[in-house]
């Protein structure tokens, strides 16, 4: 099988309203769709996205300028490519959009695999499950009122999810606590709350907010500092009892390991367009493994489930809505689970007609 050609299409998905993390003002996400086409009529589909949009020319830049390591190449030759890309993007930077571009390189090759080996991905890898845990990540932002929060926990309840993530990072750590205890209250003591503070505070203030969330049965602390303040993680790991979860913003193992040496998590968040597509993304969970880490797959739902599916070690996936749209199979919750894909390869193709409405 040879690879033939790599094409992409830009689509920008408007969200219902505008939101916000303490770090995020979110109106759109933009997401450059490849796909990549072999001799035998197989496709590959995997996508990067940016917040708003904005510069996503340069990510569809950086995907097509690699074009010459992988056309006229078999698609099973994953760590072949992986390997030459990674040398090609070294004088460019080995993090960054030069990494999200071979992410999503990497990650459409194996769709190709999945597909001519007629398996869904996970049973390629090797499977652990058949269903994973997951939480709803697409409400509960800061910027919703404190009856909003209410109103969406009760619907996320509703919808069959058993855990929910909810964007604290106020100015106050009064405000925090209060939106904590209104949603503990709505939802009660069975289901799991996180929370992520997008890097909100300093260590003494994540510390003395983390004091009081353990009294709501928080679940995770995630991004209690800055993302490369990885002492500061430490630091406020070792004062909580509360598990720091941290990781989105890391690339590669390289990035993940630097996180484990530091001491930073009790659970890793790798995000499969910034670790390096699902080549790395098994690495980085092996990586966690031997120190005896879960990891919990940072947004890209539909795209990192054959992890979940194949890593025994990755405790849940998040459950981010946002582009369930580009595709035409739906993700299915069951029992406050995702069950994985069955289709051949990720199990999730682009819906034409959706990537032409929303074309840029
Ligand atoms: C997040 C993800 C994507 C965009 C903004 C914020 C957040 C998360 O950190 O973990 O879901
Ligand atoms: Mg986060």
């Amino acid at each position: 099988m040879k690879i033939t050609a790599l094409t992409t299409q830009l689509v920008n998905l408007p969200l219902e309203k505008p939101i916000r993390t303490a770090i995020h003002d979110m109106r759109s996400v933009g997401c450059v769709c490849l796909t990549i086409h072999t001799d035998e009529g197989i496709v590959g589909e995997a996508y990067a996205f940016s917040l708003n949009a904005l510069r996503l020319n340069v990510f569809d830049e950086m995907i097509k300028g690699l074009s010459h390591l992988v056309v006229g190449k078999d698609p099973h030759y994953s760590e072949g490519i992986w390997q030459s890309i990674w040398q090609e993007i070294n004088p460019s930077g080995l993090k960054g959009v030069t990494v999200s571009a071979l992410s999503t390189i990497d990650t459409a090759l194996w769709d190709i695999v999945g597909k001519a080996a007629q398996q869904p991905l996970y049973k390629v890898f090797g499977a652990c499950r058949d269903s994973v845990a997951t939480y709803a990540s697409g409400g509960l932002w800061l910027s919703a009122s404190l009856d909003e929060l209410v109103k969406e926990a009760d619907e996320l309840v509703a919808q069959g999810f058993v855990a929910m993530k909810l964007r604290i990072g106020k100015a106050s750590l009064l405000q925090d606590v209060e939106r904590v205890k209104r949603v503990r209250e709505a939802i009660g003591p069975n289901i799991q709350l996180l929370c992520d503070a997008n890097q909100a505070f300093t260590p003494k203030q994540a510390i003395r907010l983390g004091e009081q969330l353990q009294d709501y049965g928080v679940n995770w602390f995630e991004e209690p500092v800055a993302s490369h303040d990885l002492k500061g993680h430490a630091q406020v790991r070792a004062a909580l009892t509360l598990d720091v979860a941290s990781g989105e913003g890391e690339y590669t193992r390289f990035g993940i390991e630097a996180m484990i040496d530091a001491g930073a998590a009790d659970i890793l968040m790798p995000d499969l367009q910034r670790i390096g597509g699902l080549t790395e993304m098994l690495r980085v969970a092996h990586l966690a493994g031997a120190h005896n880490l879960p990891i919990s797959t940072h947004i890209f739902t539909e795209q990192s489930l054959s992890i979940a599916g194949s890593c025994s070690n990755c405790i849940s996936v998040e459950h981010m809505p946002w582009y369930g749209r580009l595709f035409n199979e739906s993700m299915v919750l069951e029992a406050g689970k995702l069950n994985m894909p069955q289709g051949h390869g990720l199990g999730f193709t682009f819906n034409q007609d959706l990537l032409k409405h929303y074309a840029m």
